[in-house]
């Protein structure tokens, strides 16, 4: 159905820069997780040696004896604050945790989803994978083995095989999407740093695997406009070129 609704209706065209990027979101997945689980490590060995140490036995001797009533094994211990040392902290964690959780994944599910509003210079690409590499194919219909896109836009992607599963990831954009024949595979990304990436298979997929790779430029906007708009179309070739070398035949 959305596809079906004028860009004007939807909204006001986005720009993929103000786009919060895939790889970003991840990255600060990963570093709330590191240094919140670092704290309570560092947190929970202090407390534990601090304790150790401090009702240790030296000597034989018990330097505390007469000052605690330790509870003999499986007795539960008594005194203390009621309860309300336990309460709290229990309290506590379970605010952290909870928040923890859906922070997690709501984070994710914007991944998942993507941008809900199309911008107007949102880029499709269709992702072919076959044994052994990949073709890219551009909404003019332009087919290449190179996977060119402009910084700070939208980029989706449909991923599909031509023949077994596979499974297109770009490391270093946090992208990942699974190739199925017969079937497409929605994914999207943005990229702010100009520069050449690797697209790999991730999906044991026969004796090519591990060589099914292929360049993603990251171009600027200017220079991306003009490749775009001189590919007219054309077939690359050089993807079907591989895929006859290795015996296969696309679709
Ligand atoms: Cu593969």
């Amino acid at each position: 159905m959305g596809h079906m609704v004028p860009h004007a209706a939807i909204g006001v065209p986005l720009h993929g820069g103000d786009v919060r990027a895939p790889a970003d979101v991840f990255n600060s997945i990963f570093e709330v997780f590191l240094v919140l689980g670092t704290a309570v490590g560092v947190l929970v060995v202090t407390y534990t040696l601090y304790h150790a140490i401090k009702y240790r036995e030296t000597a034989g001797e018990d330097p505390y004896a007469d000052k605690v009533e330790r509870p003999s094994m499986g007795e539960m211990p008594t005194g203390g604050s009621g309860g309300r040392k336990v309460f709290y902290s229990f309290g506590i964690s379970a605010i952290i945790v909870v928040s923890l959780i859906a922070w997690t994944y709501s984070s994710l599910a914007y991944v998942e989803d993507g941008p809900q509003i199309a911008g107007e210079e949102d880029i499709t690409v269709q992702v072919e994978g076959f044994r052994f590499g990949w073709a890219f194919i551009y909404p003019n219909g332009h087919e290449a083995s190179t996977l060119k896109v402009p910084r700070n836009r939208v980029v989706r992607l449909e991923v599909t095989s031509r023949d077994v599963f596979h499974n297109f990831g770009i490391p270093e954009l946090r992208v990942k999407a699974d190739a199925i024949p017969g079937q497409t595979t929605d994914a999207w990304f943005t990229a702010s740093e100009t520069g050449t990436y690797q697209a790999k298979c991730y999906e044991l997929c026969g004796s090519g695997h591990s060589v099914m790779v292929a360049p993603v430029e990251v171009m600027p906007q200017d220079e991306y406009q003009s490749w775009y708009a001189g590919t007219n179309g054309t077939q690359n070739g050089s993807s079907n070129q591989t895929a006859a070398s290795v015996g296969g035949a696309p679709a």
